[in-house]
């Protein structure tokens, strides 16, 4: 069944790792686009549910509570706030957003693993593990960097989990020229420490689900090509057990004999965090059993976004979980974006070479921001954030085309029909040429964004504004207003019905925007179902007096970012 049928849908973005403060690049790749989709299903009229939270637990937390010098707990708690408020800022509307250490997500996920452990697909043996002789510990696969192991990748700054370079899964134990990032971190000589000794965990036998995972991937022939070869050419090299415990004391501990002093790997808890979290977002509305609705039942909808490099996870790993666990259905969709860059060079957390989200948000409003990371958003290659480019397609895009157009037709009806929407006998031809474009407009925009194809539907958007300046400029309004007034009614009534529209349309893109422009038309705010409704707008409707909706920057308020960047420490 395609989303398209479906009358409720259940939308998860990755969950933040909770040892950063958020930027642009998290923004793009994976919660602006849900929050997008979300905020479109809504106005479509269906029940949707946006879910995410910190991602807690792990040895991404550990490693920045040891270079901070702080504890777990402290990491998590300071940066669980801050994502939490960058997202809000950015208009990116949770149902819930919640975080992954806590007894609640511990015994759902505990249970989880029980389950799969008895249904016989964990299996606890002796396995291989890195072993850094200076610090006396085994290493959590993070821990380690070095050059990949994969013959025709090799590059180097592989970490002991995953090759960033090539996006494939490593493992640890192979890594070639291994470095303690312990060591290295504290100062000490990094290198020719690090051994392979044996320990015990337990291993999920993925090897195990490779019919079934291709099945499902030949099922979803629409998914993003990216998505697909890459998921493909995990099933060609073959599956193999995946080890599910480390020997950790951060994160959900082992709920089995043998298991003291290891903890569940991260991996494993965190996509089950999706479950905890509607799990308790229903039980605080009082309907403890409506999660199953959207985890059991196929007729709704289930969407994963995620950035590239989460791939593996959510549509092979995961999904195989969810199988041997039985009971659960799997995702509709896995919309994985690929990467963004930064004035033509990758953004770094630990060189400060980012556009943090709460610094821009001090400086800019969010739907400028949203605009723009949409207009490139990284969907099927990586995208290049400038912020020259930002603030000239802010200024040339959103003031002199969007705005330009919304704010031309309601300061003219404002002056001339006396605040009021003009009242005509109908539209003249080429008034009801731009009413047919409306409505093609509201198809195709809503084809788009049922494919996820954000910015495609952002450009058919912006299209439609640019008509509309063209028809002002045609029509010429301010001619017929003294020559034909009847004509210039009919003119301008068309034109309203376009920045109603147009309102209406951009709302998942810019919803503060798209709010303030309802306002400017005293109309109520959107609600669901309204991407299909009639105008409102009758003649003699009272209008309000309406503001610059886009503000241009100008470069006294762009250049401060761009000479920020240029002090970020050398790689
Ligand atoms: N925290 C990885 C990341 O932020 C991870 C996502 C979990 S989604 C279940 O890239
Ligand atoms: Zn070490």
């Amino acid at each position: 069944m395609d989303l398209k049928d479906k009358n409720r849908i259940l939308i998860t973005a990755a969950l933040p790792y909770a040892n950063g403060r958020l930027h642009i690049g998290h923004v793009a790749g994976a919660y602006l686009p849900a929050d997008e989709a979300s905020r479109f299903f809504r106005l479509k009229g269906k029940e949707t549910h946006l879910i995410c939270g910190s991602d807690e637990n792990g040895a991404p937390i550990t490693f920045s509570a040891m270079r901070e010098g702080v504890s777990p707990q402290d990491i998590v708690d300071r940066y669980h706030r801050s994502i939490r408020d960058a997202l809000a800022g950015m208009g990116v509307n949770f149902d819930i957003y919640s975080r992954t250490h806590t007894p609640r997500h511990a015994q759902v996920t505990q249970d989880f693993f029980l389950r799969l452990y008895e249904r016989g697909h964990i299996v606890k043996h002796t396995g291989e593990q890195v072993y850094c002789t200076v610090c006396r510990s085994f290493l959590p696969d993070r821990y380690i960097e070095g050059v990949c192991h994969y013959p025709d990748c090799r590059s180097s700054g592989a970490r002991g989990d995953q090759c960033e370079k090539c996006g494939r899964p490593i493992d640890a134990t192979k890594l070639l020229e291994p470095v303690c990032m312990v060591c290295k971190t504290l100062g000490r000589e990094s290198r020719g420490h690090i051994e392979v000794r044996p320990t015990d965990h337990w291993y999920f036998l993925l090897d195990g689900f490779s019919g079934q995972i291709r099945e499902y991937l030949e099922s979803h022939p629409e998914w993003r090509e990216s998505v697909k070869r890459f998921s493909y050419g995990l099933l060609e090299q073959g599956l193999k057990e995946r080890g599910i415990t480390r020997d950790m004391d951060w994160g959900i501990p082992v709920p089995l004999p043998g298991g003291e002093g290891k903890v569940l790997y991260v991996w494993f808890d965190a996509p089950i965090g999706y479950i905890t979290f509607t799990r308790e977002y229903f039980e605080s509305r009082g309907q403890p059993e409506a999660w199953k609705d959207f985890w059991e039942d196929p007729t709704a909808g289930l969407v994963h976004f995620i950035g590239k490099d989460n791939t593996v996870f959510h549509a092979v790993i995961f999904p195989a979980m969810l199988a041997a666990h039985g009971g659960f259905r799997l995702a509709d969709a896995v919309v994985a974006n690929e990467f963004l860059n930064l004035e033509s060079d990758k953004i770094s957390t630990s060189r400060n070479y980012a556009v943090w989200v709460d610094e821009y948000l001090a400086a800019f409003p969010a739907d400028p921001l949203r605009y723009y990371l949409t207009a490139i958003a990284p969907e099927s290659a990586d995208a290049d954030f400038s912020w020259k480019q930002f603030q000239q397609r802010n200024n040339s895009e959103l003031a002199d085309n969007l705005g330009n157009f919304i704010q031309r037709n309601l300061t003219f009806c404002r002056r001339y029909f006396a605040g009021k929407a003009p009242e005509s006998e109908g539209p003249t031809p080429a008034g009801q040429v731009i009413l047919d474009e409306i409505e093609a407009a509201r198809r195709e925009i809503a084809d788009l964004l049922y494919d996820f194809r954000f910015k495609a539907a952002l450009e058919r958007l912006m299209r439609l504004s640019q008509r509309g300046n063209q028809y002002f400029a045609e029509e010429e309004p301010w001619k017929s207003r003294k020559s034909d007034p009847v004509l210039c009614a009919r003119t301008m009534a068309t034109g309203l019905r376009l920045v109603e529209a147009l309102g209406v349309f951009m709302a998942p893109f810019m919803p503060t925007v798209a709010a303030r422009l309802r306002d400017f038309l005293n109309l109520p705010p959107l609600a669901a179902g309204d991407w299909d409704a009639p105008s409102r707008l009758k003649g003699g409707h009272p209008l309000r007096e309406p503001e610059v909706l886009f503000p241009k920057f100008d470069d006294a308020a762009i250049q401060p970012h761009i000479d920020r960047l240029a002090d970020s420490p050398e790689k």
